[in-house]
């Protein structure tokens, strides 16, 4: 029983196992990465029916992703299996601080071929949700087409969409275009959950509250804005707040903590949780992402993040 649908590329990702610039690093571990994966995993971990959609090479890469989302519970019928094409993979640096250095290699990957014939209208309207990023709008027009359409089948069937824009400007032509395609399938989400300076790009506005509004004034639901260690800014027609963030003594890894903070958001709705608690699970699971070098390994299971955010609010560490 699915609960949220998602779909995107993943990617083979070696990490490197020690400092310094990608091109002087011996050693890497091989992990899994994709936006869309992090969010299924970590929505799976937290005991949610999560079902990813994809194309994958039929390679080494493609079945180490294929075992590593069974491990995780992941539901991958629809999975598609390419001989043709191969499974992209990634480069990820070690950083002291800061953000790392990602190279991507998926250019003419199986997952940019996913095409509307590939999209699966049963599979994706039994989940009640779908969750998507900008990143399948970036890779090829065929994965674009397919992105829009499990965009306008899922709202035509009434289900809930998440989107979250992860900007990613050298899978671009122009920033134009970025920015347009981006927003048009944002205009048709329920959820928008921009980074600050993501929101900034795609609207022109600084402020997190002129953000949201341009998003809501288009007919989103409603906006959360991360904030990075500041926490999140959220705002619907009704409400809005600020969440504060959970503190971090140590920063490992920031990649994937934007999926973690969507799967909080997005477990916590499903939940009935209000938007402020929901918001406060986002925090949560962010701050846990960051503090391991993987994007995907600090996600918690239900308990440990109840755990994690009693213990937080009662000022235990
Ligand atoms: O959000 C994390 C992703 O950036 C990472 O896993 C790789 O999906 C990825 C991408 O295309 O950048």
């Amino acid at each position: 029983k699915l609960d949220v649908v998602t779909f995107g590329e993943a990617m083979a990702m070696f990490m490197a196992n020690h400092p310094g610039s990608l091109h002087e690093v011996n050693q890497f571990t091989r992990e899994i990465a994709g936006a869309e994966t992090n969010v299924a995993i970590g929505l799976a971990r937290l005991g949610l029916g999560s079902g990813w959609a994809s194309k994958v090479g039929n390679d080494a890469f493609g079945k180490f992703i294929i075992n590593r989302l069974q491990n995780e519970n992941v539901n991958i019928d629809h999975v598609l299996l390419d001989n043709t094409y191969p499974t992209g993979f990634q480069l990820k640096s070690m950083v002291l601080e800061g953000d790392p250095e990602v190279q991507y290699f998926r250019k003419g990957s199986a997952a940019s071929h996913l095409t509307v014939e590939d999209f699966n209208e049963e599979y994706f309207t039994a989940a009640k949700h779908l969750h998507m990023t900008g990143i399948p709008l970036a890779i090829s027009t065929s994965a674009r087409a397919f992105a829009k359409h499990a965009l306008t089948t899922m709202k035509k069937n009434g289900r809930k969409v998440s989107l979250d824009p992860n900007l990613r400007p050298t899978l671009w032509a122009s920033q134009e275009e970025m920015v347009k395609e981006i927003n048009e399938a944002a205009f048709q989400a329920d959820y928008v959950l921009p980074g600050l300076a993501e929101g900034e790009i795609l609207t022109g506005f600084k402020n997190p509250r002129d953000i949201a509004s341009f998003y809501l004034d288009k007919g989103v639901e409603l906006v959360v804005i991360k904030l990075g260690p500041a926490g999140a800014f959220y705002k619907t027609a009704a409400e809005e707040g600020t969440v504060l963030g959970f503190p971090v003594e140590k920063v490992v890894d920031t990649v994937g903590a934007g999926d973690g903070f969507a799967v909080g958001v997005i477990s916590g709705l499903l939940e009935g949780l209000s938007i402020h608690d929901a918001v406060m699970r986002g925090n949560a699971i962010g701050s846990l992402a960051v503090q391991s070098p993987g994007d995907n390994d600090g996600y918690p299971t239900k308990e440990q993040l109840n755990k994690y955010i009693d213990n937080k609010l009662q000022g235990v560490n």
